[in-house]
């Protein structure tokens, strides 16, 4: 039996590969390249990455069925455009969920701590001749505020309830939490009321820019923003203006507006710590996720439900 065509975009591992070429005859041709005849024959593109999937690229693979995407966050994705076309749309949801929220952790921690510029401390030799660093601020027992208790934020507080933090959150509406949790309906007021803030929102047109100049000088000169979500959600224009005035105390952030290509002016800045969006980037992470996704193709040609469809 001739394999199903699909096409591949973005990097894949052995690991990966391994799977999706003993299923399907694998295209790794950029999609403008393809023939029209190999174009018309591809019914199911695993995606990866955060390059835009646009209705013209659908419309330039007429009898597209799935786009399969390898990661939670689907906002490059123009799902409008595929339902109206009957494209479903898959994402790896859930598998990531504990490194993110690990990392977002100890980001926060490696911020409040300076564990970087303390190791420089030591590596050059300041501490013998300079004495010790300068004293920091506590993580435990301070107040956080989560924005978007979706499973990732939701995996941050219950992490951060074991540091004893008082947990605040901003979401569409209230969650279902512990009665202890407070929800605040209005960012901004979320943000005057913690001292750290955690990004942990899906990306797109409802998130853009939430972070907004006021929430920023809400976190105010002695708070801190992480962000593990999407740079799209952050005002980085004013954020990158705070941070520079010391409105703004600190950033850690793994995701920027533009990537990898980020601001150049986060890198001359002493108060950000900078992740190259790595918080799914583990081994075990990566190969769960490209396990659902290859899950979904095979769920898709089976004609069984998809594992974890979007639309
Ligand atoms: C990416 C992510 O999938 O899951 C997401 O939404 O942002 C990441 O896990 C990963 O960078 C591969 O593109």
């Amino acid at each position: 039996m001739t394999k199903p065509e699909i096409l591949l975009i973005g990097d894949y591992p052995d690991w990966d590969m391994e799977g999706l070429t003993a299923n399907y005859t694998c295209h790794q041709t950029p999609h403008e390249d393809l023939d029209a005849e190999t174009a018309a024959r591809i019914r199911c593109v695993a995606f990866k990455g955060h390059s835009l999937f646009t209705a013209e690229m659908m419309a330039d693979m007429p009898n597209l069925g799935l786009i399969a995407n390898f990661g939670v966050g689907y906002d490059v994705i123009d799902v409008a455009a595929a339902s109206s076309r009957g494209i479903k749309v898959t994402n790896t949801p859930g598998v990531l969920t504990d490194d993110v929220a690990d990392l977002a952790v100890g980001m926060l921690i490696a911020a409040t701590r300076r564990l970087l510029p303390a190791d420089a401390w030591v590596r050059s030799g300041d501490w013998a001749a300079k004495g010790n660093y300068p004293l920091l601020r506590t993580v435990t027992g301070k107040r956080a505020g989560i924005m978007g208790l979706g499973r990732i934020g939701r995996a941050i507080a219950e992490r951060l309830v074991a540091f004893n933090m008082d947990i605040h959150y901003h979401s569409r509406a209230p969650k279902d939490t512990p009665s202890d949790w407070t929800y605040h309906a209005d960012p901004v007021a979320m943000a005057g009321a913690v001292d750290y803030v955690i990004v942990a929102l899906s990306g797109g047109p409802e998130t853009a820019g939430i972070v907004s100049k006021e929430v920023i000088a809400a976190v105010g000169p002695e708070g801190m923003l992480v962000n593990v979500s999407r740079g799209s959600t952050v005002d980085e224009e004013a954020l990158i203006t705070a941070l520079q005035s010391g409105a703004l105390g600190f950033a850690a952030l793994d995701v920027f507006a533009v990537e990898p290509e980020c601001d150049p002016r986060f890198g001359t800045l002493e108060n950000t710590l900078l992740q190259p969006h790595q918080a799914s980037a583990t081994i075990e992470t990566r190969q769960a996720m490209g396990k659902l996704q290859l899950s979904n193709i095979q769920a898709f040609y089976a004609g069984t439900p998809l594992i974890t469809p979007v639309n």
